[in-house]
């Protein structure tokens, strides 16, 4: 059984999280017995568009509305609902959603992103799933050496949750950490390395050229490493992420996208244009502060969550 299910399995009431935390007006526009008219569809349109679905998504499922309401094929809000369901639904292409696990020898996952998208929270999330879920053994690497804190937080979280870390000095060379951690990761028999790094913006060239050295750097340590590299992308900056992960992506190769801070922000609809501008799945979504706060991504569940009551 694939990482996925079982994680499913796990995480039974997390859908009920997703929804309560999902802070998107679209679900309060159906209300039974509201007939469809202009009003209705340009309301919808518009509160689609403020949850940062993308224009290309909110035009194709009004115009599939538009379309079946003149065929009086659909009359009132509650029949809208469930086209828009599908809509959403039906198109996500058949991404791999699962983490690329070795059967052995460590596997590496390369975190990055820009400046506070919530790099180092999610590492600590994914290595509580790593640890707790799948009974991993963990390891997680300071390669962020650009200011004394960022070590810091890494270390608080690596000891609250009991998994091994390397670390250096601050202003240290982040490759040379990333070495140490290779090598000590083959030498514990770890299962999963994680790579911290500092946050950097994509226009950053140097920045961006340290990240490579990384992962050349591990490449040469562990035979396909890095086996993921996890872009971080803050879901509250909606429109914004989609142009940062494209950069990231041609520089470095991003193999997923883990979209954080999901609770509390009325752009969760970027999902969707995600899906709809990117070849990049989202494997994982963040939903709050704590390392308990990660879900696995899967796009029923995510739907049904989003118009599902509070
Ligand atoms: N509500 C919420 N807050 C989050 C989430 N993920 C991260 N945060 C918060 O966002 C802030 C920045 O998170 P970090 O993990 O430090 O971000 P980072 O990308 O490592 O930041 P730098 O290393 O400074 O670039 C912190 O206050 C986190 O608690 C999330 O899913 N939900
Ligand atoms: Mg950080």
């Amino acid at each position: 059984m694939g990482f996925f299910s079982r994680t499913l399995d796990k995480l039974k009431g997390a859908l009920k999280k997703t929804s309560e935390v999902l802070n998107t007006d679209v679900r309060t526009l159906f209300i039974p017995g509201r007939q469809i008219d202009d009003d209705f569809l340009n309301e919808l349109e518009e509160r689609f568009l403020r949850a940062d679905m993308g224009v290309n998504n909110v035009q194709r499922i009004v115009k599939e509305l538009r379309d079946r309401w003149r065929l009086g094929k659909i009359k009132n809000a509650a029949d809208c609902l469930g086209v828009v369901k599908s809509q959403l639904t039906d198109n996500w292409p058949q991404h791999d959603r699962e983490l690329n696990l070795q059967p052995s020898g460590p596997t590496v996952i390369l975190v990055a992103g820009i400046n506070g998208a919530g790099k180092t929270t999610s590492i600590a999330k994914l290595a509580w799933l790593l640890k707790n879920e799948m009974g991993k053994k963990v390891m997680v690497c300071a390669s962020d050496t650009f200011r004394a804190a960022a070590v810091d937080q890494l270390t608080i979280w690596a000891d609250r949750l009991g998994v091994d870390i390397v670390k250096h000095k601050m202003g240290a060379d982040p490759a040379a950490v990333a070495y140490d951690a290779c090598e000590s990761a083959k030498a514990r028999g770890i299962d999963v390395l994680i790579v911290d790094t500092a946050g950097r913006l994509h226009t950053q060239d140097h920045l961006m050229r340290e990240l490579t050295k990384i992962r050349d750097v591990v490449a040469k340590r562990i035979p396909g490493a890095p086996h993921e590299v996890l872009l971080v992308l803050d879901a509250t900056t909606g429109q914004n992420a989609l142009n940062q992960a494209k950069s990231f992506s041609q520089a470095i190769g991003v193999t997923g996208i883990v979209l954080a801070k999901l609770d509390g922000t009325a752009k969760g609809g970027v999902i969707f244009a995600i899906r709809d501008q990117l070849s990049i799945p989202v494997k994982f979504i963040g939903l709050g502060e704590t390392p308990q706060d990660i879900e696995t991504f899967d796009p029923p569940r995510f739907v049904e969550a989003l118009f599902a009551e509070k």
